[in-house]
């Protein structure tokens, strides 16, 4: 029985000390009413997934501007590509009982855990660029960010439309971004559904590059070694393909020309080498999401009801539209 009513009766304790908070968090405000603004700091504690790529980079410094352009204090962490950092990191936000904890999970899967501790702790949760598969969706407010599958389908819709006259197999490598990752998996869903229009095109080859130039060289130079005859490139980012380029290139071959090259982001190295001939279209996604989440960030602080998905929105590129928008270009 004891064992029974125990965790009854802290729940009870719990429930009573959030009341006696949020009466005092009340009191704090201008007109002590409730619902009204608490006119206190907002503190955002920020995991970021690393500096992997030209986005990655645009992203961080988009969510840093805002912050301090919205008048929030920034904690921020760069996870350096493994979950386990942001999870360290989202816990010792709950310590530290910042108002609102961001975060672009490296990968989708297992965040139950830390997310229901965020929860407990009264933090609200914002999911930014990548989403999780958790089946919980109270864990977290919302999720702001593109929709990858989108800009996998959009870039296979792009090819189809391209070899439409093919009459012989169309060889294509794809270069994934980080096994597990939201965009890895979503982008070769959504070009795969959309290649499948035609049976001539076929993906010979897929490997993670892990979204960095590094990776996209090195996995690249291994699928020329392998197959003598390919067609295409699907890379799922602009630096995977920008360093593909220099594997085509050493291997003898011209990017663009000998080889189709399908990239998603758009940022400014990789418009250069569309603009330049040696890629041929991107899908693009942008990484400038700080403004919209510091907007949530105060949305969700003062209670506020908010969309459960917010997209970002979107197009894509040629060359010669890159060539227009090149000059623009803020990223
Ligand atoms: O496409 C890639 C980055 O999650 C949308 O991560 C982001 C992806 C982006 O490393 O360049």
């Amino acid at each position: 029985m004891r064992t029974q009513s125990a965790p009854w009766r802290a729940a009870a304790v719990l429930a009573s000390v959030l009341l006696v908070g949020g009466v005092a968090a009340c009191g704090n405000s201008d007109t002590g009413g409730g619902g009204s603004k608490d006119d206190g700091k907002i503190t955002m504690g920020f995991s970021q997934v690393g500096a992997e790529s030209g986005w990655r980079t645009a992203n961080t410094t988009s969510i840093k501007e805002s912050a301090a352009a919205a008048g929030i204090e920034l904690k921020f962490d760069d996870a350096q590509q493994k979950q386990e950092n942001q999870i360290k990191a989202i816990r010792n936000y709950i310590q530290q009982k910042v108002d609102v904890i961001a975060f672009s999970p490296v990968v989708e899967s297992g965040w139950d855990t830390v997310l229901k501790e965020a929860k407990d702790a009264g933090i609200p949760v914002i999911l930014t660029d990548r989403s999780v598969d958790s089946a919980d969706k109270t864990l977290y407010k919302t999720f702001l960010g593109s929709d990858f599958v989108k800009e996998g389908r959009l870039a296979g819709e792009w090819l189809v439309e391209q070899k439409k006259s093919a009459s012989g197999p169309v060889n294509i490598v794809e270069l994934q971004g980080n096994t597990g990752a939201a965009p890895a998996n979503d982008r070769k869903k959504g070009f795969g559904e959309a290649i499948a229009a035609n049976p001539n095109l076929k993906i010979i080859a897929s490997q993670p590059g892990d979204f960095t130039r590094a990776g996209g060289k090195q996995v690249m130079e291994q699928f020329l070694k392998a197959y003598p005859k390919i067609d295409v490139l699907f890379a799922h980012n602009d630096d995977m393909g920008l360093g593909a380029l220099e594997a085509i290139t050493a291997a003898g071959k011209t990017p663009g020309k000998d080889i189709t090259i399908i990239t998603v982001d758009a940022v400014k190295d990789g418009m250069q080498a569309l603009a330049d001939g040696k890629f041929n279209f991107i899908a693009e996604c942008s990484p400038l999401l700080g403004p919209q989440l510091m907007d949530l960030a105060k949305k969700v602080h003062e209670g506020q009801e908010v969309p459960a998905r917010i997209e970002t929105e979107e197009t894509t590129f040629t060359t010669e539209q890159a060539k227009e928008a090149l000059p623009n270009r803020k990223y």
